[in-house]
């Protein structure tokens, strides 16, 4: 199987870890979804990342679709998130606060960063930054494990922790989130995260 994105989208990271992590292998497709914008819509129309092109040919596209894929073929024992009752909805709700971090804190991100200083429109970027944190600050009042098996509540809050911490790190000052701090410098020593971690971020910037 190959997996389309690079490991500085945090979609693209919990996917990759969430693979390793399930023992599957993959091959790595490198493509930049700005730089070969047109190539990467021939494998998803959105020319989104990440996409996971399986053995037999066909592409899943969208995180969630593949990351359910995987569930699916480890079975729920082996399940990186839970099958059914409260643990399910407590897990989806961690996972959807952080996944929404993510978008809240990248809308900010494109716009201080991407659209050219002229056009930039503060307000937008405030409302984004206070969405962002309402998510921060409720995934920093929950309790966190200190070890043991990883599941998908833990990989994808410790990819949202990371692209805020290389993309914007005035906005996650760890004085004020201790507990998602220590949670993400637990899981950034563990292999999977290890090994797709990334210290750049690919996409240009204007002035
Ligand atoms: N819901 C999607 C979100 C994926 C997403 O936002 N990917 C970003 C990279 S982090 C992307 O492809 N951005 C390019 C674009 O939307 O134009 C998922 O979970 O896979």
């Amino acid at each position: 199987m190959i997996l389309v994105g690079q490991y500085d989208s945090p979609y693209v990271r919990r996917v990759a870890i969430s693979l390793k992590v399930s023992e599957f292998h993959y091959e790595h497709d490198t493509r930049s979804v700005f730089g070969d914008f047109d190539s990467m819509c021939s494998t998803n129309p959105l020319g989104r990342i990440p996409s996971l092109v399986l053995a037999s040919g066909e592409t899943l596209i969208d995180s969630g679709a593949i990351l359910d894929w995987l569930d699916e073929q480890v079975g729920s024992e082996r399940a990186l998130l839970p099958h059914g009752g409260p643990q399910r909805r407590d897990a989806l709700r961690r996972i959807a606060l952080a996944t929404g971090a993510v978008d809240k804190f990248g809308a900010a991100n494109y716009e201080r960063l991407i659209r050219p200083s002229q056009y930039r429109w503060p307000e937008w970027i405030e409302r984004c930054l206070t969405q962002g944190n309402g998510a921060l600050t409720a995934l920093e009042s929950l309790d966190w494990p200190t070890g043991g098996a990883l599941d998908q509540a833990q990989i994808t809050t410790g990819c949202m922790i990371n692209y805020l911490k290389v993309t914007a790190p005035d906005d996650f000052p760890a004085q004020r989130f201790p507990a998602l701090d220590a949670l993400w410098q637990r899981l950034e020593q563990l292999p999977a995260f290890r090994a797709t971690s990334f210290e750049g971020y690919a996409v240009p910037r204007a002035g």
